[in-house]
């Protein structure tokens, strides 16, 4: 499933220097196993069926059997049955993958299991999953709650519940390559942990930076939001600082349909 920001969120995150991306979720659907709105305080988790953001970074999140009172997650199982699911994917451009991890359960130092990104010409990425490190349990109670991965944003809820982001940057043998597998995979050990993953985006490289709106084309709505942009950072294209004529200029030499 692709799709973009909104407008709103792709100004409001333009700083300088001003980087323009896209955002493209992976579909978790076909493997969504568990309703995590059920567990241990997952009743404040919010519904599936959306896209949120967390951490600025938007996440399709899932149902579980089209259920709309669900928050669907891939969960693995707690049997230690060694358990791998690959999710095809086609994505162009991805610089950075962007997941929500917790676990069932969890002991601090273990390892979990691993996400892995496969593309084009041999390009390969991937992280482990470890408890106290860049992952935790679902739930401040017992079993592991601490994240030490300073990268790790956490989303927290009222319930004592939470969803914690992880960020894998992908390395430069992923320039030109097409990403063409996302792989979650671990032991699924009770007590020592249990992953689940309720959201995967990857962040690719903005194509069509002039289409402020994302309406796939740059037009007369993408020149009204540059002249309201015009003295601030919040339209420039050619990294200036500003928005400004040369900016306009862009936005006139890009006219018409997204490449
Ligand atoms: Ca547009
Ligand atoms: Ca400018």
């Amino acid at each position: 499933m692709f799709f973009k920001q909104f407008v709103v969120a792709a100004v409001a995150a333009i700083t300088s220097p001003c980087v323009f991306a896209d955002f493209v979720a992976v579909d978790l659907s076909a493997k969504i196993n568990a309703d995590i709105r059920s567990y241990t305080g997952g009743i404040s988790y919010p519904l599936g069926g959306q896209t949120l953001s967390f951490g600025s970074v938007p996440f399709t999140l899932g149902l579980l059997n089209g259920s709309t009172t669900t928050l669907g997650a891939v969960q693995l199982p707690g049997n230690g049955q060694p358990t791998v699911h690959s999710f095809p994917v086609n994505i162009a451009g991805a610089t950075r993958l962007y997941t929500l991890i917790n676990s069932t359960w969890g002991v601090y130092g273990v390892t979990n299991g691993k996400i892995e990104v496969f593309g084009t010409n041999g390009a390969y990425a991937s992280f482990s999953l470890v408890q106290g490190f860049n992952i935790r349990d679902h739930y401040q109670g017992n079993f592991q709650n601490i994240i030490n991965d300073s990268t790790v944003v956490s989303t927290g809820y009222a319930s004592g519940a939470r969803l914690d982001r992880q960020v894998l940057e992908l390395p430069a043998a992923f320039d030109g390559q097409v990403v063409t597998e996302l792989r979650f995979q671990g032991t699924g050990l009770n007590p020592s942990g249990a992953a689940f993953l309720a959201g995967a985006t990857f962040e690719t490289v903005d194509s069509c930076p002039a289409d402020f709106d994302h309406n796939g084309a740059v037009g007369a709505s993408d020149l009204a939001i540059l002249l309201g942009a015009w003295g601030t950072a919040n339209a420039d294209l050619d990294n200036d600082g500003t928005t400004t004529a040369s900016d306009l200029a862009f936005v006139l030499g890009a006219w018409g349909p997204c490449p």
